[in-house]
């Protein structure tokens, strides 16, 4: 099989076009933004071209399809509030350049996918959890993004491109290309990771309901300051988790909201987010319990009212043994001792794939570790090197 790198390099800068930042090589491609629409409108085109069958389900998950049974392959266009150009973009362009190479090949038959909201504007890889049945969509048209536009609202964009459903019984397994997104391969020189296991996470909003009041009459020992609740959740926790996470584990508090943000008012009400991810899924339960606990008991010394959102997350999931061992005889061929087995510290639409069918994961360097950032970026010849790696798992085939 032969792929045609020049191909896949000029659609990947395509695709990057689709909101471009300005800043480096990053991209501003949240799930159904105009961007992110014009974007699946130029993928189908490309998939036609690649002589597939255009169809798109309800949530904007955009499938380009071959006859008969295929292997899937894919990954998401839609991008963090300020992205990369490679994170999810690469899987897509990737898998419609091998199923293009397939195809002239004759080998065999490669559909592709880009999956839709995998960056969670609205949960935690959304378009792929519907697909897979891990959410319904009554339930996940009502979760909200941190604005309160709700994914039912955010979808009418999709309107006229909608086909229908995708029947998975279609697809024989699943292989995501993606960029490792750390500081792995990137350290040891290595070209090419192969995936082992991809971690479980937990995701929820925690609200502090204090005291509004005012900045400059209000003494420090009557405040209800719900940031300073925060403040103190957050210089406390690290201390709470010690003796049950792991060097692995992680944990983040990456938005918070303050009402009503204004420089001389005491803060009445706060809204975070609280994320954690590791390997092993009981470690997130006990994680959980701790959480809850030490925002509870924040709320109760300081008078003031905890809520927590709806609890999102995904288990810890294993690669299929028979795919993965086609990814490490592909990475043997194209970079020789010089790729390794490695788990995926983040989350993937694989990880709801695996729901339905044998999945599997592909991972080229990340230079500097940086990712869901502008900064993102990874050699071109790396880049060339993980579609020549599907190229040959699918030859193998
Ligand atoms: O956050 C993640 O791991 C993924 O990029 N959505
Ligand atoms: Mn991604
Ligand atoms: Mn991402």
């Amino acid at each position: 099989m032969y792929v045609n790198a020049v191909r896949f390099l000029d659609d990947l800068h395509t695709l990057r076009s689709f909101g471009a930042s300005g800043v480096g090589k990053g991209v501003v491609r949240p799930a159904y933004s105009e961007a992110d629409m014009e974007a699946r409108v130029w993928l189908a085109g490309r998939m036609r071209d690649a002589g597939l069958r255009v169809e798109m389900d309800a949530m904007g998950n955009l499938f380009g399809l071959a006859e008969g049974p295929s292997l899937l392959m894919g990954s998401h266009s839609d991008s963090q509030p300020e992205g990369g150009w490679l994170d999810g973009a690469l899987g897509v362009v990737a898998a419609l350049e091998v199923a293009r190479a397939s195809r002239e090949a004759g080998g065999p038959a490669i559909s592709v996918v880009s999956f839709q909201d995998e960056e969670g504007r609205f949960g935690v890889t959304t378009g792929s959890a519907v697909w897979s049945g891990h959410l319904d969509q009554t339930s996940a048209d009502r979760l909200c993004d941190h604005v309160g536009v709700t994914l039912g609202e955010a979808r009418e964009v999709i309107g006229g491109l909608v086909t229908g459903p995708v029947d998975p019984a279609q697809f024989t397994g699943f292989v995501e290309l993606h960029i490792e997104q750390g500081p792995t391969l990137d350290t040891s020189g290595e070209q090419i990771g192969v995936v082992s296991d991809i971690v479980g996470i937990r995701d929820m909003k925690i609200t502090f309901d204090g005291q509004q009041n005012h900045a400059g009459t209000t003494p420090m020992h009557l405040r209800r300051d719900a940031f300073q609740a925060v403040s103190a959740f957050n210089a406390e926790l690290d201390a709470r988790f010690r003796n049950v996470v792991t060097p692995a584990t992680v944990w983040t508090i990456g938005h918070l909201s303050l009402h009503p943000n204004a420089s001389s008012i005491v803060p009445g009400r706060a809204v975070f987010s609280m994320q954690w991810r590791d390997g092993d899924g009981g470690r997130l339960v006990r994680m959980e319990e701790i959480i809850r606990a030490l925002a509870d008991e924040i709320a109760k010394a300081r008078g003031m009212r905890v809520q927590f959102g709806q609890m999102l997350g995904l288990e810890p999931v294993r690669m299929d043994a028979r795919l993965r061992a086609l990814l490490e005889q592909g990475a043997q061929a194209v970079a020789p001792d010089n790729w390794r087995l490695m788990p995926s510290g983040a989350l993937h639409d694989a990880t709801n794939v695996s729901r339905l069918m044998p999945v599997a994961m592909l991972f080229v360097p990340s230079i500097g570790g940086i990712s869901h950032a502008f900064a993102e970026d990874t050699d071109e010849a790396d880049l060339v090197a993980g579609v020549k790696v599907l190229g040959a798992a699918v030859s193998a085939l």
